[in-house]
């Protein structure tokens, strides 16, 4: 039996656009939107974005199922193109209802955290040039102090960014996001906007001088050479600075990593920057660090190293045959990586406060799972679930500095392009009525909270 502290957070996380669907305000649309618009055929089962658990109806009812399971925090967010769904305008009657919703979780003593950015990009934002442009930068930089002065007082804690770089390794070298295309040069501009945002809105905060708590949430997909040789070892760190530590430790205190800088230069991709942002960005400090983990990342140097077209096509990642694999997404399952991410913020990321803000498993036709009660026994959600939180109290009981676990999700969510294949909740969501019902891991994560207690 684990005993984890008194004022350690369980709680669970869930996003904005994969809740709230088209909701019950106006908002204007998304690249999610457009995306779907144009291709529908690569959304599982063709269903698109305006069809979530619709969150934005059913919130008293949700938050009370949150309640009964007895979380102590959650995280979700604003959506940017909901409160200006030009970008110019105010949507009065979307500050309405995040003034009700979070009231609700206030009422229910849930401890919220809320993103500014969950992978939804407003359409004009992305018509503008999205992060590439200093505009919508500023923009972002300008929805962000509404939020601040308008929200402040009654959201706990504030996050820049959710998973940053997804959107750009899976919408510009990748097909999963808009704009679906390969193109490295543009997907550098794009990641260097985030950072710049980022840092922006960091700075925007420490000059009102607010007082919660901000940071940012980062997958760290943590690297692991795919054997001891040398140009495999190289490999590791190469992929390092591109993909986990390099731009995290940018966001987390502006550090550029020389190894980053120099294979950039190599290609030609360095973006173009000016002094007085490199400055901004280098003032960056963040208060707590939000870990999303879901599988690590093994790498070998790529066979025809000369071919490669920019730095991380010197790269290639492989999942050994023997790994333990989540055969519905494909990820490895490898708990043990967290004590390496633990130790890891404890050794050189000043032993910041960090909690894991995502972690949990997807799993195809649960159905196929309910008893004849009608619940579903996602038994291997609860044995993935404290595998992780094993090593979670391990890393700990090292004195790595974490305060929290978030599993994903609270709730059934829809998800990019996915949809609702792989559910993810400790509630189920029937779509057919938008009926909700608690999984049997709600029941084993409520025992867990209530005692502070993981039962190995
Ligand atoms: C993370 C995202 C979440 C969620 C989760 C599960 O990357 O932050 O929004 O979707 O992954 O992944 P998926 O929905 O792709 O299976």
């Amino acid at each position: 039996m684990l005993k984890f502290p008194k004022n350690f957070e369980f709680g669970a996380s869930i996003s904005a656009l994969q809740t709230e669907g088209h909701g019950c305000t106006k908002t204007g649309l998304n690249t999610f939107d457009a995306f779907f618009d144009k291709s529908p055929e690569l959304f599982f089962n063709q269903v698109g974005p305006q069809l979530t658990c619709d969150i934005t109806t059913y919130y008293k009812e949700d938050i009370a199922m949150f309640k009964t399971i007895g979380f102590d925090s959650l995280r979700t967010g604003f959506a940017w193109a909901r409160l200006f769904p030009d970008g110019e305008t105010l949507n009065e009657e979307a500050v309405i209802f995040y003034h009700d919703y979070i009231r609700e979780y206030k009422k229910n003593h849930i401890k919220l955290y809320m993103t500014l950015f969950h992978f939804d990009m407003p359409l004009w934002a992305y018509q503008e040039g999205g992060w590439s442009s200093r505009k919508v930068i500023n923009k972002f930089v300008k929805y962000a102090e509404f939020v601040f002065k308008e929200f402040h007082d009654e959201v706990d804690c504030f996050v820049t960014f959710n998973e940053p770089l997804v959107p750009v390794f899976e919408g510009y070298l990748g097909k999963r996001h808009y704009p679906g295309i390969w193109n490295p040069q543009e997907a550098i501009k794009q990641a260097y906007g985030i950072f710049l945002a980022h840092s922006k809105v960091i700075k925007l905060y420490r000059k009102l001088k607010l007082k919660k708590p901000i940071g940012v949430v980062y997958n760290w997909n943590y690297t692991y050479p795919l054997s001891n040789k040398p140009q495999d070892l190289k490999a590791a760190q190469l992929h390092d600075a591109y993909v986990n530590r390099g731009p995290l430790d940018i966001m987390f205190n502006g550090k550029i990593s020389s190894l980053l800088i120099e294979s950039l230069k190599e290609y030609n991709l360095l973006p173009p920057y000016s002094t007085e942002e490199i400055a901004i960005i280098k003032d960056t400090k963040i208060d707590f660090l939000g870990i999303n983990y879901y599988f690590p990342t093994r790498v070998r140097q790529v066979d025809n190293i000369k071919s490669a077209r920019w730095g991380l096509e010197e790269v290639v990642a492989e999942i050994p045959k023997t790994a333990n694999v989540n055969p519905f997404r494909g990820w490895e399952i490898y708990p043990e990586a967290l004590y390496d991410i633990g130790m890891t913020i404890k050794n050189e990321f000043h032993n910041i406060p960090w909690y894991i803000a995502e972690n949990g498993i997807g799993v195809e036709n649960e159905e196929s799972y309910r008893d004849q009660s009608g619940l579903i026994q996602d038994d291997y959600r609860i044995k993935f679930l404290t595998n992780h939180l094993q090593i979670i109290k391990e890393v700990m009981n090292q004195g790595s500095n974490c305060f929290g676990y978030h599993m994903w999700a609270a709730l059934d969510c829809w998800s990019f392009r996915n949809a609702f294949k792989n559910r993810y909740g400790f509630i189920e969501v029937d779509l057919t009525d938008m009926s909700r019902r608690f999984k049997k891991s709600a029941f084993w994560y409520q025992e867990l909270i209530k005692n502070k207690e993981v039962h190995d």
